[in-house]
């Protein structure tokens, strides 16, 4: 499978912006559905673009039509009300499974994140780091909710046989930009990499994986991703002498700053 039309949600993002370019592939057409409206320049046979809301299930459905898979970055990205982290994350992740089963979509690919477990210590595991399945231990709503999407992809399978691949992702984006993103940072290229080797894998059935590159500086497994086929190229230590000195040092637990997050109060970031 490597996916002939692949739906991205969330396309307008960070990630979604990151990854556009790099998987394109001259037989596949990439479907981005965003709330924001994309760049029309963004447009041609390959690229065919949604503007509208996973939350809502008629989108979902014309979104899904004639999709082979699917790569579910939309949503909210950080800390905010238990309302809306519900409405959007949960019964969004929702809205998108259920539109997936229902047009025939066997993959989809959830983007978790490192905060469903924010509260796991660095070092708890020993020297291979934090398993890809360590059960849940969020740090905030935020990470509630993608570790309730986790345990939806997990029914979704079961039930109607889906790939689901659940993607603990650490940090994406160009550069790390402190000292904890020396470990958990994920390069462009190497999502890339790793979502290519979701979309390819031969029957995954159900997975969590962790979304980080091969850090000098690792604090999680990636044996769970490399046993899918992804092989990381990247290692946050060459940005290590660009890191501003008075940055803080590595955190205690893995989720960084985010275990000092008030509870339910969007982050302005
Ligand atoms: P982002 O906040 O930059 O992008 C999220 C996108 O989802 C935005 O373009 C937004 O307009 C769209 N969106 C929000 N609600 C929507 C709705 N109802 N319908 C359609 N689109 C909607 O987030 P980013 O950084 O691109 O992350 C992508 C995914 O990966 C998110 O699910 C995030 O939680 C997850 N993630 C990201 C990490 C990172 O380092 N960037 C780390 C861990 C997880
Ligand atoms: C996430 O889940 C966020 O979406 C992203 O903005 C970063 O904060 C990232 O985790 C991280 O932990 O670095």
């Amino acid at each position: 499978m490597g996916g002939h039309r692949v739906l991205i949600t969330g396309a307008g993002g960070g990630i979604g912006t990151l990854m556009r370019a790099r998987l394109r592939r001259p037989d596949r057409v990439l479907r981005l559905l965003d709330l924001a409206e994309l760049p029309s320049a963004a447009t041609d046979e390959q690229v065919e673009i949604i503007t509208g809301s996973l939350t809502d299930a008629d989108t979902m459905a014309s979104a899904c039509r004639e999709v082979d898979a699917i790569i579910h970055l939309g949503g909210i990205s950080r800390e905010d009300s238990w309302e809306r982290l519900l409405a959007v994350n949960v019964d969004g992740t929702h809205t998108v499974l259920e539109a997936a089963r229902q047009a025939g979509v066997s993959r989809v690919v959830l983007a978790s994140s490192n905060h469903a477990v924010g509260y796991r210590i660095v070092g708890e595991s020993g020297p291979n780091g934090i398993a890809a399945e360590a059960a849940p231990r969020p740090d905030t709503y935020y990470g509630f909710s993608k570790a309730a999407i986790e345990v939806l992809g997990s029914l979704y399978h079961s039930r109607f046989g889906m790939d689901v691949i659940c993607v603990r992702i650490g940090s994406c984006f160009e550069r790390p930009r402190d000292v904890r993103e020396l470990s958990t940072w994920l390069s462009p290229d190497d999502a890339a990499r790793l979502l290519e080797a979701c979309l390819a894998a031969e029957s995954p059935g159900f997975r969590v994986i962790w979304g980080v590159s091969k850090n000098t500086r690792a604090v999680v497994s990636l044996r769970e991703a490399e046993e899918l086929g992804y092989r990381s190229n990247d290692d946050a230590e060459r940005f290590a002498a660009s890191i501003p000195a008075g940055s803080t040092a590595a955190p205690t637990y893995i989720g960084g700053s985010f275990i000092e997050t008030p509870l339910g109060e969007p982050d302005p970031h």
